[in-house]
């Protein structure tokens, strides 16, 4: 049998032919009439078939017993203990007691989105986490600030541009983030075919810098300096161009200001980046018409990650490249979740609350990951005393994820919901094991808003589940329902929206009618409006056409203007003029640890797959040869790589594509431990490399961790052996 479903495992939605006998998975490939994707898809999308059919997936709630072991147990024995158990704990301790974290694969799973807004509300937490603050917060926080909407993030309209400048970012690899474009090689390639020009900036000489015009070493860290840099000349050299925008646009003399102690001569020391490159960059910035200035998870979870992410909006703004063509655009999707959060008046807030241990502030309702240990270890009114998970793993995701284990086991309950038996989940009492994609309908509610081009695409599920299983939603709406009715406490919104949900049943009946009011659909007269029942007879998806212009309509600040100096941004710079002088002298025999993604892995939790693993090691350190050899390192040694939180084992491989005085190690790994069921990955285990990044340094601006950019030691390990 044939199917056709888009690829839920990434941001770039792949379309997918997925062939099936008698229920297995035979073969995974693209669907050529994608009108995103066209054919293209990754290694990883084949591992679909294997997660399927993989024996280690959980598909009964499973029990801790006395003995520290798991037994399965009934779901209406399961569902009625969690909820009693969270509402008992609620009761005596307050709000706050009862955290929640939500993980990535969250976000690719409708059914998950939906139920956690559901659950999230009849629970009344004050404590919610998410993967978000060590991720894309700084990005939501200059959209939020600058534009007024925390989802109303700009992408760059790589098919149309002819300069792409990206920093800290490797789509080739991570086929794209915030940035939903499958097959970026190809689009890359199409730049430079048409004459255009990729530059990339990054402290690792990347698959993506290898296909670019231009690559140039960064330091981690200080982009803030390098962006500001180009403003400098931008300004000094009367490049502005804001166009279209400038009557939407105010604070435009106050970053003038704020960029005049950077020139590029001042900042080249602590950077690594030639004043040249930079005035050269500026003026091609100015001068081509389709130009777009795009970061990532390099310039995100650093010191100054959400400096680098508000001056990366400014740089587009004041060159011109906002909103137009060829630049950084904005896309309509189908199912417009930036309209609908506003009348809900859901656009962000930040600083309203903040962590009780550290005081680090918190960004719309949710608080810094990295203060979750302290706040599960530090007794008092408002201690985190049991915990949900959701689609998460933040034992190997969050930074100093050993100290976290440890608290993980101090909790009076913890319940994840969750398809494995891993890292995280082994610390809960009950763990609760959701469907997975193919046994699910699916629209991607998230990435058609991000995407480069508006298209829309249903999933129908592919694969009948068997009797006994629950979907995300299923599990969240049945626990809400439970401890709603055991006392719990609704907000009034998420109480509407729970209403709202119960009433239509399912996720999918609400895309239908999101679909309806959405901007395809009443803009349309009634009788031509997009409805799913449209999007679902198109089966390799439906385009919607190039993105276009959105500003100023889309504009939800208070006085509808585009906020070029935010006050929180700019209050932040005083710290990285104090950082700039200690750059230029790093400690002795330090050197700094970033992170890499690789083609087959998928964060954490793609490691169960053999053809995934199989191979010479992945989970590598990457020495620059003038560090390795002062430090007697070769390719092959194990190296011991050394912080303040601890110390892992890694074998090493010297390459020059790292940048002196930098080290590269992947995350997601170290799943030797005991306890968890995952024979392939456990098999293959590697080490976490957040077992020596640092919960104690944060952007102290958002709370986002700094997981590139780590101070490390490195040596020889004198046994030799990984752990
Ligand atoms: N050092 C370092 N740390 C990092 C990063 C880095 O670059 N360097 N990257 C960060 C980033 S960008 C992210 S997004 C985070 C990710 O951090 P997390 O989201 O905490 O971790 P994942 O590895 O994505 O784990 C996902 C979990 O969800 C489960 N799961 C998969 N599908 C489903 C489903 O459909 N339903 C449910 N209920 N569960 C499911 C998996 O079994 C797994 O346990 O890691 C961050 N951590
Ligand atoms: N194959 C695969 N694909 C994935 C994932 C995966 O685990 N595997 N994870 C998915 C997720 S959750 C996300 S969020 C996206 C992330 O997508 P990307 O951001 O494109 O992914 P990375 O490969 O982590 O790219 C970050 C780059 O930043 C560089 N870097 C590190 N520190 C600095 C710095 O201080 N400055 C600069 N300029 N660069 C720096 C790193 O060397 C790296 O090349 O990928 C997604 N796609
Ligand atoms: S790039 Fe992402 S969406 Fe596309 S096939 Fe690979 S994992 Fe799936
Ligand atoms: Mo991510």
């Amino acid at each position: 049998m044939l199917h056709h479903r888009a690829c839920h495992l990434c941001e770039a939605l792949c379309g997918l032919v997925i062939e099936s006998e008698g229920g297995r998975v035979t073969s995974v490939r693209g669907d050529e009439k994608d009108p995103l994707s066209r054919g293209y898809i990754c290694p990883k999308a084949t591992s679909l078939g294997d997660i399927h059919h993989d024996p280690d997936r959980l598909r009964r709630p499973l029990r801790r017993t006395a003995s520290g072991g798991f037994e399965e147990i009934e779901w209406d024995t399961a569902l009625a203990l969690v909820a009693a158990r969270l509402v008992e704990i609620r009761g005596r301790h307050g709000r706050k007691s009862v955290a929640v974290y939500a993980g990535n694969p969250t976000v690719h799973n409708l059914g998950a989105i939906l139920g956690l807004q559901v659950f999230g509300g009849a629970l009344g937490s004050h404590s919610r986490y998410s993967a978000t603050s060590v991720d894309q917060l700084p990005k939501m926080l200059a959209s939020y600030t600058m534009y007024g909407h925390q989802l109303l993030m700009s992408v760059p309209d790589v098919d149309r541009c002819d300069l792409f400048v990206i920093f800290g970012a490797n789509p080739v690899v991570s086929n794209g983030s915030l940035m939903t474009a499958p097959g970026m090689k190809r689009r890359l390639e199409a730049i430079r075919q048409r004459g255009g020009r990729v530059v990339v900036f990054d402290p690792r000489r990347t698959e993506t810098a290898r296909v670019a015009d231009e690559h140039h070493f960064v330091r981690p860290g200080t982009d803030a300096l390098v962006l500001l840099s180009l403003l400098h000349v931008v300004f000094a050299e009367g490049l502005v161009r804001v166009a279209r925008l400038a009557p939407h646009v105010t604070g435009l003399a106050a970053v003038r200001a704020l960029t005049t102690d950077y020139p590029p001569e001042r900042t080249e020391a602590a950077t690594g980046v030639g004043a040249a490159v930079l005035r050269d960059l500026a003026r091609a910035l100015a001068s081509t018409g389709r130009a777009a200035v795009y970061g990532r998870v390099g310039v995100s979870m650093q010191e100054f990650g959400g400096l680098a992410n508000w001056l990366i909006e400014v740089l587009n703004v004041v060159t011109g490249h906002l909103d137009e063509p060829g630049g950084m655009m904005f896309a309509t999707p189908a199912v417009d979740f930036v309209g609908l959060g506003t009348q809900l008046g859901l656009q962000g807030s930040f600083g309203r609350i903040k962590t009780r241990v550290r005081g680090v502030p918190g960004f719309s309702g949710e608080l810094p990951v990295a203060c979750l240990a302290e706040e599960i270890e530090t007794p008092g009114a408002g201690q985190v005393r049991a915990l949900v998970t959701l689609a998460g793993n933040p034992v190997l995701s969050t930074p100093n994820g050993r100290r976290l284990a440890g608290a993980l086991d101090s909790l009076e309950f913890m319940v994840a919901i969750d398809p494995y038996l891993n890292e995280t989940t082994r610390h809960a009492h009950i763990i609760l094991p959701p469907t997975f994609a193919l046994e699910r309908g699916h629209y991607d509610v998230v990435f058609h808003g991000l995407a480069v081009r508006n298209t829309a695409r249903w999933s129908p599920p592919m694969v009948e589940r068997a009797a006994d299983q629950r979907h995300d939603w299923e599990i969240l709406s049945e626990l809400a329902a439970q401890v709603t009715a055991r006392g719990g406490v609704l907000d009034p919104l998420r109480a509407a929206s729970s209403r709202l949900i119960t009433r239509l049943a399912t996720p999918k009946r609400l895309i239908d009618m999101l679909m309806r009011i959405g901007p395809y659909g009443l803009r349309r007269s009634l009788r031509d409006g997009l409805t799913l029942a449209k999007v679902e007879q198109a089966e390799h998806g439906l385009d919607l056409g190039a993105l276009e212009p959105v500003l100023p309509a889309r504009l939800f600040t208070r006085d509808k203007k585009i906020q070029l100096a935010p006050p929180e941004f700019v209050a932040d710079l005083p710290r990285l003029r104090e950082r700039l002088a200690s750059w230029t002298a790093p400690a002795a025999g330090e050197l700094l640890l970033i992170g890499r993604r690789t083609l087959r892995s998928n964060n954490s939790w793609g490691h169960n797959v053999l053809r995934m693993v199989k191979g010479p090691a992945i989970c590598t350190l990457k020495v620059h040869p003038r560090d390795a050899e002062v430090r007697g390192l070769r390719t092959g040694d194990i190296a011991t790589i050394t912080s303040r939180t601890g110390a892992v084992r890694a074998p090493v491989e010297v390459s020059d594509e790292v940048m002196p005085g930098v080290v590269s190690l992947p995350h997601g790994w170290g799943h030797h431990r005991d306890g968890v069921q995952m024979r392939v990955a456990s098999a293959h285990p590697g080490v976490s490399v957040n077992d020596v990044t640092d919960e104690q340094r944060l952007d102290t601006l958002c709370g986002t961790a700094i997981l590139n950019g780590v101070p490390v030691q490195v040596a020889l390990d004198a046994a030799q052996a990984p752990a």
